[in-house]
């Protein structure tokens, strides 16, 4: 049985998940209209990750028996001038998804509650990744400056990407 404050804590860290999709996908509208569809195509692939992000602390929650509550999700904010401003904005975001997790973990311990920990541990490994994979492309955006040809090559980059594929 899952603690009153964990359960509100996982359901607020769905909630969480489908921000970061709506966040995404702003992303993907932003990059369309920006003229980089192979970006666009890269935010949409990151949708779903969210969504299947989302999807398992909503079965989690079910499994152990507690009440989802599905929560408003904020309206997406950002306007950004380019292509690396989008990737800096993704990059700062994931890191607070980061310490989200981070603080879910600490609450999983307090409560005594291992089984909580293990799901978590998938989503400690799995910022990391996300982390590491947004910052190589924050990097690569600051080392090809303005170039359109850089610009060019790496949006068919991004087309290729498929889902639980980098
Ligand atoms: Fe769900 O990892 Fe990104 O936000």
């Amino acid at each position: 049985m899952l603690t009153p404050k964990m359960l509100q804590a996982l359901n607020d860290q769905l909630q969480a998940e489908y921000h970061s999709s709506y966040l995404y996908l702003s992303m993907a509208a932003r990059c369309a209209d920006l003229n980089l569809p192979g970006f666009a195509h890269w935010f949409r692939v990151q949708v779903q990750e969210e969504n299947v992000h989302a999807l398992k602390f909503f079965d989690y929650i079910l499994l152990r028996r507690g009440t989802v509550e599905l929560k408003g999700i904020e309206k997406p904010t950002g306007s950004w001038p380019n292509a690396l401003a989008v990737f800096e904005d993704a990059l700062k975001h994931e890191q607070y998804i980061t310490r989200r997790i981070h603080d879910l973990v600490k609450l999983a311990r307090e409560a005594n509650d291992p089984a909580t920990e293990a799901l978590l541990q998938w989503f400690v490994t799995e910022q990391v990744e996300e982390e590491a994979m947004v910052d190589g492309l924050v990097q690569q955006l600051k080392v090809m400056g303005e170039s359109p040809s850089g610009l060019f090559i790496m949006d068919r980059e991004l087309a290729k990407r498929q889902l639980g594929a980098q």
